[in-house]
C-alpha cells in the first residue's frame, strides 16, 4: 500500500469517526482502522464521498497507508483499551513517528506513556478533545500536550479541523507530556461546576421564585443575551422549554433527579487535594452529582423537618430573578478562577509552561463552556499576563462587587427555605475566604497542637513554637533550634 495519508484514525466509534470526516473534509487524506472492521466499512459506505479516505483492516495495512512522520491518532476508549491500541502500533511505527491520543486519558497515564514512548523514539501526544460527536465533526477544541517538536508537525493540522472563533484556532499546544489531558480534565471540572450553578440558579427560580419550567426558560433565554451568553445558558433554555410528549408534562418533570458522571469531575477533585488547590465550586457540583444519586438515602430522609417556604410578590419575584442572575454570575467568575488556579498549580507541580490566556482563547469556541465570558477572560489575561485572579481585573471585581448584596440574599433565601444550594454557596465562601482578615484556621493549629504537637506560627515573631499543654502554666517553646 503506498503511504498517502497524512493522518490515520484508528477507533472509529462516534468521536473517531467524526474526527476522521472533519480531517477528510478539511481536504486530508485520512487512513481509517477500528478493530471491528465493520465499523470501518461504515465510515467508508456512508461519509466516503466527503474527502479522501484509506480504508485499512490490519494494523499493518493502516501503518503502511501513513506518510512519514507518521500521525497515528487513536480515538478508543480510555483505560486499558489505550494501553491495548499502543502495544499494538508502537512496534509498527520508526522514530520520529507520533501517536496521538484523542481519548479522555488521566493525564499520570499519559505522562507515564509518553515517557515509555519517548525512550522508543515515539512521540506520545496526549490530546484532551471536547465537544462531543458535533464538536468533532465541525470543530472541536483540541489541547494537545506532548513535545514542542511534535506540535510543529502536528498542530498545523489540528489546528485548521478545530473550532475558530473570530478567525483563531481553538487549539494551541499546552505544554509537555499530559499537560493537554490535565488541562481537559480542569475543563470538564469546571463544566461540572457551571452546570451546577445553573441547575441551583433553575431550583430557585422554580422552588422560592415559584415559576414554571417554561417561564424559567424564558429567563434563561433573556440572560443568554447578556453576560451570561453561553452554549450551556442556551441549551438550558431548550432542556426547559420541552414538553415530554408521553405525559405532555415539562420534561424536567419526568426525568429522575440523578445525575451521572463518567468520571472526569471526580478527576479533578481528587489532583486538587493532591495539588493542594482549594477548587470549592468543582468539588460541591461532583458531590452534588454523587449526593443526588444517591436514592435510597433520599427517600429515607424525605421527611425531616426543612425551611419556611415564602410565597413572592409578582414585584418580590422579578427582583429575586434579577438576584439570582447576579449570583449566578458572581459564583461562575469564582468557579472559573478556581479551574485557572488549579491550572497554575499543575503547571508548577509538573513543570509544565501553560500559556493561561491561551487555555480560555481555545474554550471560546467548540467546548461545552465556550462562552462570550471566556473573551473576556482571555481579553484580562492578554493584558496582564501575570494575573493572578479575576478579582484583580477591574471589570470583574466591580461586577463582583456589584453582586454582593444579590449573591448573599439569595443563598440566605435558599437557607433560609431548605433548598440546596452547595455550588453557590462553596462559591460565596470561597470568596469570603480569600477577603477575610482572620480565619479560624489559628483555632485549628491550636487543637492539632494540642493533640499532636503539630506546632505553628505565631503572629508576632517568626519560628516554629509548641505549647506543653499537660504541663502547668502551659510553657511554650520553640522548636525550630531558634532563640525563643
Ligand atoms: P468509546 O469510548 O465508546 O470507545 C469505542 C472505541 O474503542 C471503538 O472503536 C472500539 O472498537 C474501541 N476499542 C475498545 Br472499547 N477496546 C479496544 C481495544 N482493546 N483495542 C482496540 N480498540 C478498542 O468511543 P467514543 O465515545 O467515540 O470515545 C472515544 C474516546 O474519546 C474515549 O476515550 C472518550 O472518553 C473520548 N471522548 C468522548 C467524547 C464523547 O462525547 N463521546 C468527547 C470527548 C472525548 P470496537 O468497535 O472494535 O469495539
Amino acid at each position: 500500500m503506498a503511504a498517502s495519508a497524512q493522518i490515520g484514525v484508528t477507533g472509529l466509534a462516534v468521536m473517531g469517526r467524526n474526527l476522521a470526516r472533519n480531517f477528510a473534509r478539511n481536504g486530508y487524506t485520512v487512513a481509517v482502522h477500528n478493530r471491528t472492521p465493520g465499523r470501518t466499512t461504515e465510515l467508508i459506505e456512508e461519509f466516503g464521498h466527503e474527502g479522501t479516505f484509506v480504508p485499512a483492516e490490519s494494523p499493518q495495512d493502516f501503518v503502511a497507508a501513513l506518510e512519514r512522520p507518521r500521525r497515528l491518532l487513536m480515538m478508543v476508549k480510555a483505560g486499558q483499551p489505550t494501553d491495548a491500541v499502543i502495544e499494538e502500533f508502537a512496534p509498527l511505527l520508526e522514530s520520529g513517528d507520533m501517536i496521538i491520543d484523542g481519548g479522555n486519558a488521566h493525564f499520570a497515564d499519559t505522562r507515564r506513556r509518553e515517557q515509555a514512548l519517548r525512550r522508543r523514539g515515539i512521540h506520545f501526544v496526549g490530546s484532551g478533545v471536547s465537544g462531543g460527536e458535533e464538536g468533532a465533526l465541525h470543530g472541536p477544541s483540541i489541547m494537545p500536550g506532548g513535545s514542542a517538536e511534535s506540535y510543529e508537525v502536528l498542530g498545523p493540522m489540528l489546528e485548521k479541523i478545530s473550532a475558530h472563533v473570530d478567525g483563531d484556532p481553538c487549539c494551541t499546544h499546552i505544554g509537555t507530556d499530559g499537560a493537554g489531558h490535565f488541562v481537559k480534565m480542569v475543563h470538564n471540572g469546571i463544566e461540572y461546576a457551571d452546570m451546577q450553578l445553573i441547575a441551583e440558579a433553575y431550583h430557585l427560580l422554580r422552588a422560592v421564585g415559584g415559576h414554571a419550567p417554561v417561564e424559567i426558560a424564558e429567563i434563561f433565554k433573556r440572560w443568554n443575551q447578556g453576560r451570561l451568553d453561553s452554549y450551556l445558558i442556551e441549551i438550558t433554555a431548550e432542556v426547559l422549554a420541552h414538553t415530554d410528549a408521553d405525559t405532555g408534562k415539562p420534561f424536567v418533570d419526568v426525568v429522575r433527579d440523578a445525575a451521572e458522571q463518567k468520571g472526569t469531575g471526580r478527576w479533578t477533585v481528587q489532583t486538587a487535594l493532591d495539588l493542594g488547590s482549594p477548587v470549592t465550586a468543582i468539588a460541591q457540583a461532583t458531590f452534588a452529582r454523587v449526593a443526588s444519586s444517591r436514592a435510597e438515602l433520599r427517600e429515607a430522609y424525605r421527611s425531616l423537618p426543612g425551611g419556611t417556604p415564602h410565597a413572592m410578590s409578582p414585584q418580590e419575584r422579578d427582583h429575586f430573578t434579577r438576584d439570582v442572575e447576579q449570583a449566578l454570575y458572581a459564583s461562575k467568575v469564582i468557579a472559573y478562577d478556581q479551574g485557572w488556579t488549579m491550572i497554575r498549580d499543575g503547571a508548577a507541580e509538573y513543570g509544565w509552561d501553560i500559556d493561561l490566556g491561551a487555555v480560555a482563547k481555545i474554550w471560546r469556541g467548540g467546548c461545552i463552556i465556550r462562552a462570550a465570558f471566556l473573551d473576556r477572560i482571555r481579553a484580562a489575561r492578554a493584558a496582564a499576563p501575570d494575573l493572578v485572579s479575576l478579582l484583580d481585573e477591574e471589570q470583574f471585581a466591580a461586577e463582583v462587587a456589584d453582586a454582593q448584596t444579590s449573591w448573599r440574599t439569595v443563598v440566605a433565601s435558599a437557607a433560609r427555605q431548605g433548598i440546596p444550594v452547595p455550588a453557590f454557596s462553596a462559591a460565596l465562601a470561597s470568596y469570603d475566604t480569600l477577603r477575610s482578615e482572620h480565619l479560624p484556621a489559628a483555632l485549628i493549629q491550636g487543637q492539632r497542637d494540642f493533640f499532636g504537637a503539630h506546632t505553628y506560627h505565631r503572629t508576632d515573631r517568626p519560628g516554629t513554637f509548641h505549647t506543653r499543654w499537660a504541663e502547668p502554666g502551659r510553657p511554650e517553646v520553640r522548636t525550630d533550634g531558634g532563640a525563643a
